[in-house]
């Protein structure tokens, strides 16, 4: 694991986890210059002692504010919102701002553990090799049906509106994960495309893109 100096905030991230990418688009946004401590979950290193002793359940991120030591992204998020309120997160408007939490709970409770890297290794090693993306594809199309219903009343440029909020952190990530990752076809999903698309031309999007950070292969 890479180690490092200690008085900027310090980010525990692997390049590939669309969990971690959710809060390096939120740091981009939000202007905050951070230290990249890389943890390389093929080699087990969430596992080690060392990270083990930031978040006792290993998984990547951890953020390191000061005295503060937060694991999970969503509460990453609403910490950076509160101590960092430039750029927001959420709309002012209530109902927009729960449309924010219901898409932003559907990747993170519906898709995304369903397809972690421990989940799928399970299916591999103890049901067989070949269910692993049709497993991975199975749940992220199930929570993409809901996300485009859900988002179709709701969206402009972006998932709930012409800015970006929350939910679109969410997506943007899970979005990229399954075309590039699982090849899923994203025909059934006209508006979650256009979303993948407007993302990809965001400044603070593209530089959280996981073949953007340091420890990803260089070829
Ligand atoms: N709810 C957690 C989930 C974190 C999580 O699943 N992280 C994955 C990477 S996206 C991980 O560290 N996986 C390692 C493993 O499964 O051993 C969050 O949103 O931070």
């Amino acid at each position: 694991m890479a180690t490092g100096n200690d008085n900027k905030l310090k980010l525990y991230s692997y390049w590939k986890s669309s969990c971690s990418d959710r809060v390096r688009i939120a740091l981009n946004l939000k202007g905050l210059q951070y230290e990249y401590k890389a943890v390389d979950l093929l080699k087990g290193e969430q596992l080690s002692p060392e990270f083990t002793k930031i978040n006792p359940i290993g998984y990547v991120p951890a953020l390191v504010d000061g005295d503060v030591v937060l694991s999970d992204s969503f509460a990453i998020l609403l910490y950076l919102e509160e101590k960092y309120p430039q750029h927001p997160l959420l709309p002012s408007d209530l109902k927009r701002k729960a449309i924010n939490y219901q898409a932003a709970n559907i990747v993170y409770s519906s898709i995304q553990p369903l397809q972690n890297i421990g989940v799928l290794k399970y299916i591999e090693e103890n049901v067989c090799a070949d269910e692993r993306v049709a497993w991975a594809k199975t749940h992220i199309g199930k929570g993409f049906a809901a996300l485009e219903k859900l988002l179709k009343d709701y969206a402009g440029k972006y998932a709930t509106g012409d800015e970006v909020f929350l939910a679109d952190l969410f997506l943007a990530p899970q979005l990229s994960a399954a075309i590039k990752r699982f090849g899923l076809d994203m025909t059934q999903f006209p508006l979650l495309l256009r979303l993948h698309e407007a993302y990809g031309e965001l400044p603070a999007f593209q530089n959280a893109a996981p073949e953007k950070q340091p420890d990803a292969p260089s070829s």
